[in-house]
């Protein structure tokens, strides 16, 4: 079914916390659904952003939870950690360079340039917080962006410090070694246990509080501090729009949380924005 096209209907929704999946899943629920989401998107002029891997999935990068998202059986916690990396460098880069080999030939979907539409139209009132590390939001257009937890594509010396942009992929060491003093190279990610950025994760919750809407995409919403950036929109009164294909900690608090792929829900949301 195409949303593209869709009148923007008067309707409102019983109460706050009205969540589509509760009231049923019949694709009327979600066409009420994504013209409550467009009104809302429509009136604001501060929104604030936080995306998940979810939201590069329809462009071939892998999930880390949920179907399709394990690597060889490993969870994310047992291969995104300093331990892990010190335990079996080798293990830890084979994860990463199957990652970049994927996110190499990843191009931006809809719903990567829906969002980009709506920085164009909304500027300086519209900030985009990711988990992600593939850059393809950069790569949409997107350029409000703050990345919380890194970049797949930097990597960083172990022992003398030094950081790079690398591109290979593959990899033609594994693990790489850094040529200037032989030490390990590791993934210029932020690893569990490991401090956000300051700047990114001030950015997150300053724009948090603001915001008039806060759209939450395609992120199980598990790991912290990143999930609680929503959590502190809700707090200082945004409305909550979650998309995700499954329901998560945060879907019975938002107001709106639609089931679907954020390539296909996100543009007739932001439709116009552009
Ligand atoms: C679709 C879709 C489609 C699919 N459309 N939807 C408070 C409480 C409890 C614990 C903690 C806490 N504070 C800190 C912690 C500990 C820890 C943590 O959160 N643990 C929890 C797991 C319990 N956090 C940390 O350790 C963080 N650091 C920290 O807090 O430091 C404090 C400190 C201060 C001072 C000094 C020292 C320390 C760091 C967290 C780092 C997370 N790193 C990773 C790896 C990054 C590098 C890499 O990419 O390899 O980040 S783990 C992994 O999870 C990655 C992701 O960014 C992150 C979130 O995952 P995301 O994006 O939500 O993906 P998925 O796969 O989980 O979900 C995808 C979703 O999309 C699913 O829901 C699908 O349904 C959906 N989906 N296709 C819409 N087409
Ligand atoms: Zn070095």
């Amino acid at each position: 079914m195409s949303f593209a096209r869709l009148p923007l209907p008067e309707l409102t929704l019983p109460g706050a916390a009205t969540t589509i999946s509760r009231l049923n899943t019949s694709e009327q629920s979600l066409l009420t659904g994504i013209a409550q989401a467009r009104e809302w998107v429509a009136a604001a002029r501060r929104v604030a952003v936080l995306t998940g891997a979810g939201i590069s999935a329809e462009s071939g990068v892998p999930t880390f939870r949920g179907a399709g998202g394990l690597w060889r059986h490993y969870r994310p916690e047992e291969l995104a950690t300093q331990q892990a990396f010190m335990r079996d460098p080798k293990l830890v880069w084979e994860w990463y360079d199957w990652r970049r080999q994927r996110i190499a030939l990843a191009r931006p979907n809809p719903g990567h340039y829906a969002l980009a539409a709506l920085e164009r139209r909304l500027a300086e009132g519209f900030t985009l917080v990711t988990q992600n590390v593939d850059g393809l939001h950069e790569r949409a257009g997107n350029q409000r962006i703050w990345r919380l937890h890194g970049d797949i594509w930097l990597v960083r010396c172990t022992g003398c410090g030094r950081e790079e942009r690398n591109f290979e992929a593959p990899l033609l060491e594994l693990p790489p070694r850094c040529r200037d003093c032989g030490a390990l190279l590791r993934p210029g990610v932020v690893w569990f246990g490991e401090p956000l950025p300051a700047d990114a994760l001030e950015a997150g919750f300053t724009a948090a509080r603001a915001a008039e809407v806060c759209l939450v995409l395609g992120t199980s919403s598990v790991v912290y501090p990143a999930a609680l950036i929503p959590r502190c929109a809700l707090e200082a009164g945004a409305r909550i729009i979650e998309i995700n294909l499954d329901p998560t900690d945060l879907s019975a608090a938002a107001h709106l949380s639609l089931r679907g792929r954020t390539g296909e829900l996100l543009p007739p949301i932001v439709q116009g924005a552009a």
